[in-house]
C-alpha cells in the first residue's frame, strides 16, 4: 500500500526513465548495491530513518518533481523553507551521494539516490520491496517561494484539493497518506490544529478523531499546557511506528464514524483501498522528473558545484 504509492511517487511521470540505468554506468560497482548496503547499515542503528527518507521524498517530490532541489543549502533555498524544520534524512543522502562520487564521479544523481534510498529503507522496514526507474538529473533551482506543502492543520476535503492539484485522485491521497504508517510527530502540532481549537475555535476538537482517541491525548500525552508541546505522538501506533504495514489505514477503516456512508470525504476510498488487491494498489502518479540538457550533476547534494 504505503510503499506502493511511494513506488508509483517515484517512478510516476518517467517516460524516459529505466529500470537499472546505471548498470554498467560506474565502473566495476553496482550503483543499487551501494546504496542498500548503506541504507541498510543506517536502518541497522537508526530504523526511524525509514521515516526520515519517506518524509524527504515527499517534500522533494512535491515541490517541482523529484528533482533534488530539497537538498540544496544556502539562503532562500527549498530547505529553508518551514515545513523543512523536521525533514531529516539528508545525511544519508549525502553519505550515499560521498561513496558513489568515490566510486564515479558525476554519474549517480541525487534524486535518484533519494528515491533508491527509500525504497530500501521501505523494504527493510517489513513493506514491500518494489523496483524503481532511475535516470533523473538535479534540476539547477531550490527555491523557497515554491514550497507549499499541506500542515498538520489540512481538512481531509484540503488534502484531497492539494493532492489533485498535483493530477491526483481522493484514492491517490489516502494510499499516500497511508505513508503515516511510520514516524511520530509532536503535541504542538495537533494541540492547536486537532484538539483545543479545530478551526480556529477555542476549545474545540476535531469531530472527526476518535472521542476516545482524542480524549486520551488530552488527558495524558499533550494535556493543555505548554510543557507538552515537545511530547511524542505516533502517527500509527507506537508499537507500528516502525514499520511499513497495513495497520495504519485498516484500522482507520474499521472505525465506526468513517463508514463508507458517512459523509467523511476520503471514507468512501479508505474502504475502496482495504477491499482492493495488493497488486491493485499500486498505480503510477504524476510526478514530474527532472532529465535532459542542462541539468547539472552535482558533486554534494547539498551545493550546486562540486566539491
Ligand atoms: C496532506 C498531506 C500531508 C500532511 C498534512 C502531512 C503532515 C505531516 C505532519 C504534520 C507530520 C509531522 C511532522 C513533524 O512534526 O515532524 C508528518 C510526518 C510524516 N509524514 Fe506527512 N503529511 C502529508 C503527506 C505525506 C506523504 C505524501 C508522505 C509520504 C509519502 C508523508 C510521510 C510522512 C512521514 C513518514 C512522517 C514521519 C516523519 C518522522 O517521523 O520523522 N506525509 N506529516
Ligand atoms: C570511474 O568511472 C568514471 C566515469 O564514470 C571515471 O571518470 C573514473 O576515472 C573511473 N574511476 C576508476 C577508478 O576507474
Ligand atoms: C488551554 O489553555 C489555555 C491557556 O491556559 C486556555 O486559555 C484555554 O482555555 C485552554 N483550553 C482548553 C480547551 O482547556
Ligand atoms: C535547516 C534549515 O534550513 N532550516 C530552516 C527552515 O526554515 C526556517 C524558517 O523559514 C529557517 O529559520 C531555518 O533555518
Amino acid at each position: 500500500m504505503v510503499a506502493l504509492a511511494v513506488l508509483a511517487l517515484a517512478t510516476g511521470g518517467s517516460a524516459q526513465l529505466q529500470y537499472g540505468f546505471y548498470k554498467n554506468k560506474c565502473n566495476a560497482s553496482d550503483v543499487e548495491a551501494v546504496v542498500r548496503g548503506i541504507v541498510k547499515a543506517r536502518f541497522a542503528r537508526e530504523a526511524p530513518i525509514v521515516a526520515y527518507l519517506l518524509r524527504l521524498q515527499f517534500h522533494e517530490c512535491a515541490v517541482n518533481g523529484c528533482d533534488g532541489g530539497l537538498l540544496i543549502d544556502g539562503p532562500g533555498t527549498e530547505k529553508t523553507a518551514p515545513p523543512n524544520l523536521s525533514v531529516k534524512g539528508y545525511d544519508l543522502i549525502a553519505a550515499v551521494k560521498a561513496e558513489l562520487e568515490r566510486r564515479c564521479p558525476g554519474v549517480v544523481s541525487c534524486s535518484d539516490i533519494e528515491i533508491l534510498a527509500t525504497r530500501d529503507a521501505v523494504a527493510l522496514a517489513g513493506g514491500p520491496a518494489y523496483t524503481v526507474r532511475t535516470g533523473r538529473r538535479d534540476r539547477r533551482q531550490s527555491r523557497a517561494s515554491d514550497v507549499k506543502l499541506p500542515g498538520s492543520e489540512y481538512t481531509a476535503a484540503q488534502a484531497i484539493a492539494y493532492y489533485a492539484k498535483l493530477g491526483m485522485t481522493a484514492y491517490d491521497t489516502v494510499v499516500l497518506l497511508g505513508a503515516h504508517t511510520v514516524g511520530a510527530t509532536h503535541c504542538s502540532s495537533i494541540k492547536n490544529s486537532r484538539l483545543y481549537g479545530y478551526g480556529g475555535k477555542m476549545g474545540a476538537t476535531d469531530p472527526a478523531m476518535d472521542p476516545t482517541l482524542a480524549s486520551t491525548y488530552k488527558k495524558y500525552v499533550c494535556p493543555n499546557v505548554t510543557s507538552s508541546n515537545g511530547n511524542t505522538v505516533y502517527l500509527d501506533d507506537q508499537w507500528s511506528a516502525l514499520k511499513v504495514d497495513k495497520q495504519l489505514l485498516q484500522k482507520l477503516a474499521a472505525r465506526p464514524w468513517s463508514s463508507p456512508r458517512r459523509p467523511e470525504p476520503l471514507s468512501r476510498r479508505l474502504h475502496a483501498w482495504v477491499r482492493r488487491p495488493a497488486r491493485k494498489q499500486q498505480r503510477p502518479l504524476p510526478v514530474a522528473v527532472c532529465k535532459g540538457a542542462g541539468e547539472a550533476q552535482r558533486g554534494k547534494c547539498a551545493h550546486w558545484h562540486a566539491g
